[in-house]
C-alpha cells in the first residue's frame, strides 16, 4: 500500500517539527510548506527539521497568495493536511492587527478552498487556540464555551475556527478544530513567556545577564508539552467523523510560577533578577486559562503524561546546555 502523505503548514515552527517526526515516526510521507526565504537560509530558517531534513520534502510557498497554495496541493495530493502556519504571537498583533488579521485568515481559507478543490477526500486540521476564549466566560474552558478573543490574534483564530466549521458543515471536508491551549518544549521561540524566562535563567547562570524584565506575572495559563499535543492533532484526523476538541492539561499556573519554578531549578530565585516592565503588559490581557479536555480524553484516548515541572525542567535543562553551564 501506497504510504499516506501529510502536508504541514508551519513545519518550521516548534508544533510542525515535532508533528512532522511524528508523522514519519507512523510511516507517512510528509511534505511542508516553507518560505522561499527559508530554503535560502537553511541553517537558521530550518533547524528545527535539521534532524529529519532528508526524509521530508519542501515546497516554496505563501500563505497569502491563493495561487501557490493551490499549486503546491495539486502536486502534494495529501491525505491529510495540518494547518498550522499562522502569525502566532498575541504581542505582535497589537503592534500589526491588519498583517494578522490578513495574513491567518486568509491563509486558513485559502487553503480550505485548495483541499476543497482539488483533494475534497483529504482530512484536514486547523490550529484553533485558547486565545479564542479570550475574557472567559467559564472556568474551566470546554467545546462550548463561548468565545470572546481579546486580540486581533484570536479574532483571527476564531475566523478559522468558523471557516474550518464551515467547509465541514457546507462542502462535508472531514476538517476538525484543535482548540489547543498553551503548549511549549525547548523548541519553543524566545518571544513566548515561557522559552524567555528559561532563556534568561540560562543567561543569568551563564553570567551573560544579571535581569529578567517581565510584563504581567500574574497572568494564568495551562501550559502543556508540544510533543504531545501533536499527537492529539494526529489523533483527531483519525476520526471517523471531524470534530472540534479542546486540548489541555486541566492544570493552571502563572507566569510567577513558571519563573520561580524555573530559576529553583538552577539553584536560583527569581526574586533577586525578574524585575516588571509595565511595557510589556498587553493592551488586554487574557487573565486565566484553564481547559477541561474530557472530550479528547474520552474519543481520542488523549491525555497528557508530562507534568508541569518536568516541562520547566526540560526547558531549563536545554537552555543551560546551550549556554554551556549545564544544571
Ligand atoms: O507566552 P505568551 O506570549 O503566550 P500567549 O499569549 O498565551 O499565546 C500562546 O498560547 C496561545 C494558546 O493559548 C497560542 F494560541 C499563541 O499562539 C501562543 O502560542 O504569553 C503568556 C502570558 C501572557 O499573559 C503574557 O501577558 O505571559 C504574559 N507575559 C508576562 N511577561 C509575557 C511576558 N509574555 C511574553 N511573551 N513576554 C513577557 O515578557
Amino acid at each position: 500500500m501506497d504510504k499516506k502523505r501529510a502536508l504541514i503548514t508551519g513545519i518550521t515552527g516548534q508544533d510542525g517539527s515535532y508533528l512532522a517526526e511524528f508523522l514519519i515516526s507512523k510511516g507517512y510521507d510528509v511534505h511542508g510548506i516553507v518560505r522561499r526565504v527559508a530554503l535560502e537560509d537553511p541553517d537558521n530558517r530550518l533547524t528545527r527539521i535539521a534532524a529529519v531534513r532528508d526524509q521530508l520534502t519542501l515546497h516554496a510557498a505563501s500563505m497569502e497568495s491563493y495561487a501557490s497554495i493551490h499549486q503546491v496541493v495539486g502536486a502534494v495530493k495529501p491525505n491529510e493536511c495540518y494547518h498550522l502556519a499562522a502569525q502566532s504571537f498575541v504581542s505582535y498583533s497589537f503592534d500589526d492587527e491588519f498583517s494578522t488579521i490578513n495574513a491567518n485568515i486568509n491563509g486558513t481559507h485559502y487553503l480550505l478552498a485548495a483541499v476543497k478543490n482539488i483533494v475534497p477526500d483529504c482530512r484536514f486540521y486547523f490550529a484553533g487556540s485558547s486565545e479564542m476564549f479570550g475574557k472567559v466566560a467559564e472556568v474551566p474552558q470546554r467545546e462550548s464555551t463561548p468565545f470572546h478573543p481579546r486580540s486581533t490574534y484570536g479574532i483571527s483564530k476564531v475566523a478559522g475556527f468558523d471557516l474550518t466549521r464551515n467547509y465541514r458543515e457546507a462542502y462535508g471536508l472531514h476538517a476538525s478544530n484543535g482548540i489547543l491551549f498553551n503548549h511549549e518544549a525547548p523548541r519553543r521561540g524566545h518571544e513566548f513567556v515561557t522559552r524567555k524566562i528559561t532563556a534568561g535563567v540560562a543567561r543569568i547562570r551563564a553570567g551573560r545577564a544579571t535581569q529578567l524584565p517581565l510584563g504581567n506575572l500574574e497572568a494564568k495559563r495551562d501550559w502543556g508539552h508540544a510533543r504531545e499535543y501533536v499527537q492529539a492533532m494526529w489523533l483527531m484526523l483519525q476520526q471517523e467523523q471531524p470534530d472540534d476538541y479542546v486540548v489541555a492539561t486541566g492544570e493552571t499556573h502563572s507566569v510567577r510560577e513558571f519563573a520561580e519554578l524555573a530559576f529553583k531549578f538552577a539553584g536560583l530565585d527569581y526574586k533577586d533578577y525578574v524585575v516588571v516592565d509595565r511595557q510589556l503588559y498587553r493592551p488586554a490581557e487574557v487573565n486565566l486559562l484553564l481547559g477541561d479536555a474530557t472530550k479528547a480524553h474520552e474519543r481520542l484516548d488523549w491525555t497528557r503524561k508530562i507534568t508541569f515541572a518536568d516541562l520547566v525542567r526540560e526547558m531549563v535543562e536545554t537552555d543551560c546546555r546551550l549556554l554551556g553551564v549545564p544544571l
